[in-house]
């Protein structure tokens, strides 16, 4: 018999790269689907339809009575907890089930495990954030943030993250669970949900291209992030559980760069150079062959408060667990490019 996984969250960009990698390293895949979706629902198709191997179980992370049931039923070797509202400039709007779901959430997982008697032989994976850091206290410009730096979150979907990411620990603690901890920096790819900045810029260039759109329009071009792909790091999730000792790890590549260079990049993939013309929200990207705007800005994307840089150090996660990437930020945003040209020609 394989080993068995249960995982949150299959429907999102990183449940996907696990449950694909977890079922070619031959584990028997479960993953947990909000009991409200009809199977007629096109999330649930897609899953049902991509990935065959996942056995689907329903419950929400808001129902503990549902997720004690999972763990019962499927007693699981490994639990991967992805599930979340993951949207930062969300949080700001609706910070009260963001509590719930990506803070709350968390203990009910950590509470299915202990009522259904698992402690002790379940691993759990927490999908911890580098936006728990919240770059204010950044203050290490050649290294980056590792897993001893000071915690300063910036959003309400920071402080929930904050939350389970120390709720975990103290199970860990408390229990012997072995509870670990993925403190993990931005990471992308084809799979990212369209309301996240680089698979918006993907998209739209590609509808530029193809005549479909006129124009982007983001908010802040001058935060930097930590941008990795999400394929490479699934696979230190799954390593994080294959060592003897529960840990907190960050994955990061240790490289930043602007949400404009990001822009650059992906318009110069489709053959459009872009000129920087004005300031603020006035300033607007303009195709220098034609001259036609193809970027500005709108405030509504703005956030009440802005994580401006995150850059994270993977040394732990390199030396401990060989972790390793394979695609760098160049390779990343042809391969995001790429594959909207496709799905949009
Ligand atoms: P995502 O694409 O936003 O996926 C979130 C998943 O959570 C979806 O499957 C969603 O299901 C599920 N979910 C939301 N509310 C739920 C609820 N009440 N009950 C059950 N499931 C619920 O996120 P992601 O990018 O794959 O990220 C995976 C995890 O890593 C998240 O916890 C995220 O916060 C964290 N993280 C992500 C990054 C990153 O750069 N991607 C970096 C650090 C940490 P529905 O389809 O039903 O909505
Ligand atoms: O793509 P974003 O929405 O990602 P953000 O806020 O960094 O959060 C992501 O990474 C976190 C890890 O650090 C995860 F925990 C979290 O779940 C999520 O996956 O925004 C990136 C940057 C921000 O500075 C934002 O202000 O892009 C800026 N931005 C500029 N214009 C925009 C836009 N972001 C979005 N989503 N949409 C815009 O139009």
């Amino acid at each position: 018999m394989g080993k068995k996984a249960l995982i949150t969250g299959v429907t999102g960009q990183d449940g996907g790269h696990l449950a694909k990698l977890l079922h070619e390293k031959g584990y028997d895949v479960y993953a947990v689907i909000r009991g409200q979706m009809e199977a007629s629902h096109p999330r649930y198709q897609e899953v049902k339809e991509k990935m065959p191997y996942v056995n689907l179980v329903m419950a929400d992370l808001l129902d503990l009575s549902a997720l004690t049931r999972a763990m019962q039923q499927i007693q699981p070797d490994e639990v991967y907890n992805l599930a979340a509202i993951s949207h930062v400039g969300y949080s700001f709007r609706d910070p009260v089930l963001v509590a719930d779901v990506t803070g709350k959430g968390v203990l009910n997982m950590l509470e299915a495990i202990r009522l259904a008697g698992l402690e002790k032989t379940a691993r759990f994976y927490q999908a911890s954030t580098s936006e728990m850091f919240g770059g204010l206290d950044y203050n290490r410009p050649d290294k980056g943030y590792d897993e001893d730096a000071a915690f300063h979150p910036r959003s309400p979907y920071g402080v929930a993250k904050l939350y389970g990411h120390w709720i975990t620990k103290n199970y860990r603690e408390s229990y012997d669970m072995h509870a670990s901890c993925g403190i993990l920096f931005n990471h992308e790819g084809e799979r990212r949900g369209p309301e996240f900045v680089t698979r918006k810029i993907s998209k739209a260039v590609a509808r530029i291209k193809l005549g479909k759109q006129d124009k982007l329009e983001l908010g802040n071009l001058d935060s930097k992030r930590d941008w990795g792909y999400a394929g490479d790091y699934v696979e230190g999730m799954w390593r994080m559980l294959q060592q003897d000792q529960p840990g907190d790890y960050v994955l990061a590549t240790g490289e930043t760069h602007t949400i404009r260079e990001f822009c650059e990049i992906a318009f110069k993939e489709v053959g459009i150079d872009l000129e920087w013309q004005g300031s603020d929200v006035d300033e607007i990207g303009v195709d220098k062959a034609t001259g036609k705007t193809v970027l500005s800005i709108n405030p509504e994307f703005f956030r009440p408060a802005e994580v401006d840089i995150l850059l994270g150090d993977p040394t732990k996660a390199e030396t401990v667990l060989g972790w390793e990437r394979q695609v760098d930020f160049p390779g990343l945003v042809k391969l995001m490019v790429e594959h909207d040209l496709n799905l949009e020609a």
